[in-house]
């Protein structure tokens, strides 16, 4: 037996308001879910695992159907965020187009959020809940048999026009028992990364679960608490990935940096096995120190990024960031300091926040002088404390997102934070904060001292005029 694991295209994801070239020029990242359950599975079941992803193939709706025909498999697995749900539906109804009994299982972030309204659908089968690697392996292994099934915990499917909730799956405490993810099974080579320095790059999950609470974010699928796999077990990864010729690594971790030991032993086994690589970590202001980002240098840390948000603390307060700007100007200098290159996110139209607040934001970030900042409209997504606060407040005017996804239609808009700013406003606002960060002379001089190639020179102009003009 034969299941097929697709990456649907992306050619109907809800947009969000970052400006072009970030998407376009972004490279491509592995669907790393989709790589975990695939790794899991060869490893916990007799099935064969096929992994499609259209996105890195550049595959058009066309080929796909041809790669599917080829395949020929008895299951087709599908990965969902509620961004993509238009591209998944359409990916399932083009699988049951050509086999109208191909079973169709869904699993991702969205499915979690929205399992009712998902299950509903017509193109959908059968649903993995949570964390995918133990469940998706139970299911394969119970295939056929819905007796067997109903006992497969996180699972949901429809049995004789009837539901079945399977009682939710805990999550998978000893991280370091999973296998690594199967990239072996991807053309690797093709990922790359806009910002990265080596080609091809791959990304890493090295915890899972973030326990701060900030208002506009919410990840249910992985839950709140922290689960981190051992350093020794994290740096294997990294040497089973130079081996096969990967040596950069996207590490996606909500917060790399949570547990200061374990992020200093990652670092110490690094330099121990003289890794040949660069790396970069996502992490927040308040936990980071000297001395760990003397070490994440010294280990081929080369990027950080760092969520600043606004840049004033009565809106960090509002979205209940837990930093101050001390900390924010603190963790800025220090990684400059031993060389690291930082990344700064701001997110602008925020409730309670003024035009006055924005400005107050642009002037830290130019005050921050990151070596990129990324600026977005303030979205309220789905299930986060800020969407329920929008709906609680009539600032949103219904849950459209759930509305969504009993029927996702085409052209579906997001809603921005329309309190003291309209739409309009805030996307004048948020070309104006890039200007004038992308701008400045001593940015500009910066960048082009640091060019190494001719290429890489014309991708930085490209760049630049796209940002100007937006
Ligand atoms: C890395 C990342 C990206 C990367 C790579 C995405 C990818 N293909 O994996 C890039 C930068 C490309 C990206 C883009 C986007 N992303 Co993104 N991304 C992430 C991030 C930070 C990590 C994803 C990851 O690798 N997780 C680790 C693995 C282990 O978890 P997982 O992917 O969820 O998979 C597990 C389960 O979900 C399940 N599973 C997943 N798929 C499947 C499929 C089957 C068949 C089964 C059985 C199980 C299963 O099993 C897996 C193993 O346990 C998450 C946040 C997070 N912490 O998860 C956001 C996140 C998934 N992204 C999000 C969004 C919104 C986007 C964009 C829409 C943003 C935009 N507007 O442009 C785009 C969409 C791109 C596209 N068309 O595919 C949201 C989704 C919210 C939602 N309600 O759906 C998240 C949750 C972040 C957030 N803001 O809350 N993203
Ligand atoms: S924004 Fe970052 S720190 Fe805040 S809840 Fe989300 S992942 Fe955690």
């Amino acid at each position: 037996m034969k299941v097929l694991l697709v990456n649907p295209p992306a050619e109907n994801t809800i947009v969000g308001n970052n400006p072009t070239i970030i998407d376009e020029e972004r490279g491509y990242n592995p669907p790393l879910g989709l790589l975990y359950i695939a790794a899991y599975a060869q490893k916990h079941t007799d099935w064969d695992i096929e992994i499609l992803d259209t996105q890195v193939e550049e595959l058009s709706y066309e080929k796909l159907e041809k790669r599917v025909e080829e395949s020929n498999p008895d299951l087709v697995g599908i990965q969902a965020m509620t961004f993509t749900l238009l591209d998944v539906l359409k990916t399932a109804r083009l699988v049951k187009k050509l086999d109208k009994d191909m079973p169709i299982v869904l699993g991702g972030s969205h499915v979690h959020i929205y399992p009712e309204e998902t299950i509903n659908l017509p193109e959908v089968d059968y649903l993995v809940l949570g964390e995918g690697e133990i469940t998706f392996a139970e299911f394969l292994n119970n295939f056929g048999d819905k007796r067997k099934l109903k006992g497969v915990k996180g699972l949901v499917f429809q049995d004789n026009g009837e539901t079945i909730y399977n009682e939710a799956r805990e999550l998978i405490q000893d991280l370091d028992a999973l296998p690594f993810p199967a990239r072996h099974l991807t053309p690797y080579k093709k990922y790359s990364s806009l910002l990265a320095k080596r080609s091809p790059i791959t990304t890493m999950f090295t915890s899972r679960g973030c326990p701060y609470h900030c208002l506009f974010c919410e990840r249910p699928h992985l839950g709140h608490k922290f689960r981190a796999r051992s350093a020794l077990n994290v740096v294997d990864e990294m040497e089973e990935c130079v081996g096969m010729g990967i040596n950069e690594f996207l590490v996606y971790d909500d917060t790399f940096t949570i547990r200061r030991q374990r992020t200093i032993d990652v670092c110490d086994e690094i330099i121990r096995r003289k890794l040949d690589i660069g790396w970069d970590i996502r992490a927040r202001v308040d936990t980071v120190d000297e001395e760990m980002l003397e070490k994440l240098a010294e280990a081929h840390c080369e990027r950080i990024h760092y969520g600043v948000e606004a840049g004033t603390p009565d809106i960090l307060k509002v979205l209940r960031k837990g930093i101050t700007l001390d900390e924010v100007r603190s963790a800025f200098r220090m990684t400059k300091v031993v060389g690291i290159s930082t990344l700064a996110y701001f997110m602008i139209g925020s409730p309670t926040e003024t035009r006055e607040h924005i400005m107050k934001t642009i002037q830290v970030a130019k005050e921050l002088d990151p070596d990129f900042v990324h600026i977005t409209i303030t979205t309220p997504f789905p299930a986060t404390a800020l969407y329920r606060k929008g709906l609680q407040e009539g600032i949103l005017p219904y849950d459209y997102w759930r509305e969504f996804a009993k029927n996702p239609t085409p052209n579906f808009q997001p809603l921005y934070w329309e309190e003291h700013l309209k739409t309009e406003e805030l996307l004048e606002l948020m070309k104006f904060a890039y200007k004038s960060f992308y701008t400045r002379p001593i940015y500009i001089f910066k960048e082009l001292m640091r060019v190494r190639s001719l290429p890489e020179l014309g991708r930085k102009i490209k760049a630049g005029l796209k940002v100007i003009g937006l």
